[in-house]
């Protein structure tokens, strides 16, 4: 392979994130954690899955940094997960710690790689990968949109028995409970979402959508959800390696869009071989207009808090 991948945090999003990644045969591989051997033998394991499905793809687990020299793209999903009853934000005062880290290790040995950010609260942590590794914006973006649109297209699937290949929907805004899922922008085969359901079929899938990663955390019990998100940064690597110019629902720093500067929210990007290549904004009407402000009212609090936190 001729592009590397360097993956930091090996626990279940991290690894099912390289899983999906060997299988599309795109990039070289690597896990980073603290815990010693785990990455090794996450690796390893997975290495030796290649052969069956056929894919050429090197695979190797570190506890040091130096394994990531030269990355192309380094994805963080370093850090620990919700448990029921918490909510994103709770995990500012812990991941704010392993992301600083992880953002200046990881720049040590590739001053030149893109960085997407999974880590909770997600447009928070992005924010701080920016200003630690003192990145310019089109090479840092959150996953979170892709994610949240995902769920609202398999919940529309699940009520309306059609393929999801004809579902196309769109969520705005920051990745907690109040991100903006766009019904006008939304449709099934071209018919908009609001002429194919009734009001309150509509409503329920917004609410639920809103409250999708929770509705994991409290079944799973232990972590947090991780093959939709895996499979959802996988789409933004596999974007930018191949410099699809693909858009994408994602966590990007705002410098006037939307009305909204220096921060990061979710919104219509494009991504490339150079990482954010544009923004997109909707026209908004009213009632969607005040949901944002309301989901950015929530980011800022929390960026500020961060802010505080680490006296930046
Ligand atoms: O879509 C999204 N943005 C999200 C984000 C979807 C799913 C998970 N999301 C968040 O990612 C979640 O809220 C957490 O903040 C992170 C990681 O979630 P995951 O479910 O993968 O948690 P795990 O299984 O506990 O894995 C975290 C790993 C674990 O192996 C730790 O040992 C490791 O992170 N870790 C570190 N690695 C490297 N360096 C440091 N400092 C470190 N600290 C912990």
């Amino acid at each position: 392979m001729t592009s590397k991948i360097s993956i930091v945090g090996a626990g279940m999003t991290g690894s099912t994130t390289a899983h999906w990644l060997a299988e599309r045969e795109i990039a070289d591989l690597v896990l980073v954690d603290i815990v010693e051997g785990m990455p090794q033998g996450k690796a390893l394991d997975l290495q030796e899955a290649l052969p069956v499905v056929g894919k050429d793809v090197a695979v190797i687990g570190s506890n040091d940094y130096a394994a990531t020299k030269d990355s192309d793209i380094v994805i963080i999903t370093a850090g620990v997960a919700r448990k029921p009853g918490m909510s994103r934000e709770d995990l500012l005062t812990i991941n704010a710690k392993i992301v600083s880290e992880a953002t200046s290790n990881a720049l040590k040995y590739s001053p030149d790689a893109l960085f997407i950010v999974l880590t909770n609260p997600l447009d928070t942590m992005a924010y701080l990968t920016m200003k630690i590794g003192k990145l310019p914006r089109e090479r840092i973006v959150g996953q979170a949109g892709i994610l949240d649109s995902a769920r609202m297209r398999a919940f529309v699937a699940m009520e309306t028995g059609i393929s999801v290949e004809n579902i196309n929907c769109y969520v705005l805004g920051g990745h907690g409970d109040e991100m903006v899922p766009l019904t006008r922008h939304s449709n099934v085969a071209g018919i908009p979402l609001r002429e194919f359901l009734p009001a309150d079929k509509l409503e329920a899938i917004v609410a639920r959508t809103r409250k999708g990663g929770g509705e994991i955390v409290n079944l799973l019990k232990t972590g947090s959800a991780y093959y939709a998100p895996a499979v959802a940064v996988t789409q933004m690597a596999e974007a930018i390696l191949k410099d699809k110019h693909l858009v994408v629902p994602a966590s990007a720093y705002m410098d006037g869009e939307y009305g909204l500067k220096d921060m990061f929210f979710g919104a219509p990007v494009r991504l490339g071989r150079n990482g954010l290549e544009k923004i997109y904004e909707y026209q908004l009407d009213a009632e969607e207009k005040s949901a944002l402000e309301k989901s950015a009212a929530a980011v800022k609090d929390s960026i500020g808090v961060m802010k505080n936190l680490l006296k930046m």
